[in-house]
């Protein structure tokens, strides 16, 4: 039995579930197979429709599944709002695409002959996703691979079951058929002993991956030894560089959201800021005194961030502590690692004692070679450091192999493509955060970040469809290819 508890208030028990074993696992895979092809077989524009009627669902129950989102993971309330939010940004936009899903026509190279291009749903979809976005990542994979005729089965984070449970309810609510979406928790263990005979039986024919870089490697080698390409969405170190001519005010409020907002533990939160000598010292003062100021606390009050997501993830927290080196200062808080009575942090709003809570850390003075250079730290600890020129911040941006986001805070449109062209980073904001991509355009990252997939907007139908391509010859007789093709005479020798 697992118990899920509110980390901002531990005695609160959220819900309790039985994990699932890896023949549990199987079984729904079994069933997803047999579901298939009878989903496939239903028009798209009817699939849309059901993501229509999840989306309005979705909207209806904003509040209530917000609320559970703060209360199972500890999320505040205006950031859990913008999670289903973004659920619903995800209908919205691929209800549509089913009265799309287009194919092509292409010309022939002989005459009485038509080409055809098809998207073929990929086969059963296996979607395992982390616990920091419960709800909005998990519709990344689901809402497209349902839309193009796959059926899925879910494996959420056991950290947030009673979330995964919510979604999954309001699918079905929506007339996702129950063997179409199968919702299944277990802990990772259980899921890697299932992994390897759901591939080799050919029972799920694509895996979406969202969490650590480690365990995409795992799965990435795994997924190749069956020929299939995973969609894999890791870690990432993304950087904020500041130039000379940066707004300073800007450059202050999006490092404290993209440092420190969801308490750092997004794939897209701020992991080193980058800035330039002859602005270092004032955004330096005036970041320290923000995050120094920030209010921390209970999650359901007006509070920068709340609680660490689990004890797991406050103990990565405090390892992530331990890498500080003699030659780096501390900043932003009265103190380090997990808040409580005995170490307080000021302004503190509820009880630190009933949650899992840490004190905001900046640490200045990172520069390659440091494990906290190139380490994903997922909380809330960033980093700061200084550069002379953008080609030596680019190197930093880009050396620790993570590539996810990045940001650059310029006024000048050279510094701006100059970045944009070399930063490895799959995603760049300009004078905006690192974190709070929007739900329709491309989302993944490169290098220790993922495989190069992407997700969201037209862009993840690659991952969850095939092409397939169609060629119809009508002419009566065997026309060969290259071979029996008109050529049309020309004058080699002309010239004017
Ligand atoms: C994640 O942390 O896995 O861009 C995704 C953002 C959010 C998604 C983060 N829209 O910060």
């Amino acid at each position: 039995m697992y118990v899920s508890t509110n980390p901002a208030k531990l005695s609160d028990v959220v819900a309790r579930f039985e994990l699932a074993s890896a023949a549990q696992l199987i079984e729904a895979a079994e069933r997803a197979t047999a579901a298939q092809r009878g989903w496939a077989s239903i028009p798209a524009p009817a699939r849309g429709r059901v993501l229509a009627q999840a989306g309005r669902l979705f909207e209806a129950n904003k509040e209530a599944l917000a609320a559970l989102v703060t209360r199972e993971i500890g999320k505040v309330h205006a950031e859990a709002l913008g999670e289903v939010q973004e659920v619903i940004d995800t209908c919205d936009f691929f209800l549509g695409e089913g009265r799309r899903l287009y194919g092509q026509t292409v010309p022939s190279e002989m005459p009485d002959k038509q080409l055809f291009t098809f998207r073929m749903p990929v086969g059963p979809a296996f979607i395992i996703t982390a616990s920091n976005f419960p709800a909005a990542v998990p519709s990344w994979y689901l809402v497209p691979a349902l839309l193009t005729g796959n059926t899925a089965v879910w494996k959420p984070a056991e950290t947030a079951g009673a979330v995964a449970l919510a979604v999954t309810a309001i699918f079905h609510a929506a007339g996702v058929p129950k063997d179409v979406l199968q919702t299944v928790i277990a802990d990772g263990a259980t899921t890697a002993a299932a992994l390897p005979t759901l591939l080799e039986r050919g029972l799920m024919k694509k895996v979406g991956f969202t969490g650590s870089t480690e365990v995409g490697r795992r799965i990435g080698e795994l997924c190749g030894r069956h020929l299939q390409s995973p969609c894999l969405e890791l870690g990432g170190k993304n950087p904020m560089v500041v130039m000379p001519d940066a707004d300073v005010d800007l450059v202050v409020e999006g490092a404290l959201f993209a440092g420190f907002g969801t308490a750092g533990q997004r794939c897209t939160s701020l992991g080193t800021l980058w800035v330039h000598r002859d602005v270092y010292d004032a955004v330096k003062t005036r970041w320290v005194r923000a995050v120094e100021d920030a209010v921390i606390g209970d999650p359901t009050r007006a509070v920068l961030y709340g609680p660490m997501i689990s004890q797991t993830y406050l103990d990565n927290h405090l390892r992530h502590l331990a890498m500080i080196a003699p030659h780096h200062t501390v900043h932003g808080s009265t103190g380090t690692g997990r808040i409580t009575t005995a170490n307080p942090r000021r302004g503190f709003v509820g009880d630190p004692d009933a949650g899992l809570f840490a004190h905001p850390t900046i640490v200045e003075g990172v520069r390659p070679g440091d494990a906290l250079y190139d380490t994903e730290t997922f909380g809330p600890l960033v980093g700061l450091g200084v550069f002379d020129t953008l080609d030596e911040a680019i190197e930093l941006a880009n050396g620790h192999g993570y590539g996810l986001s990045s940001a650059i805070y310029t006024r000048d449109p050279k510094n701006v493509w100059r970045f944009r062209e070399r930063v490895s980073a799959g995603m760049v904001s300009v004078n905006n955060s690192t974190s709070g991509a929007e739900a329709h355009l491309p989302f993944g990252g490169n290098g220790k970040s993922g495989n190069g997939s992407r997700q969201s907007g037209v862009w993840v139908l690659d991952q969850f469809t095939r092409w397939q391509s169609m060629n119809w010859d009508y002419s009566g007789r065997l026309q060969r290819a290259q071979m029996d093709v008109a050529e049309l005479p020309y004058d080699a020798a002309f010239r004017l």
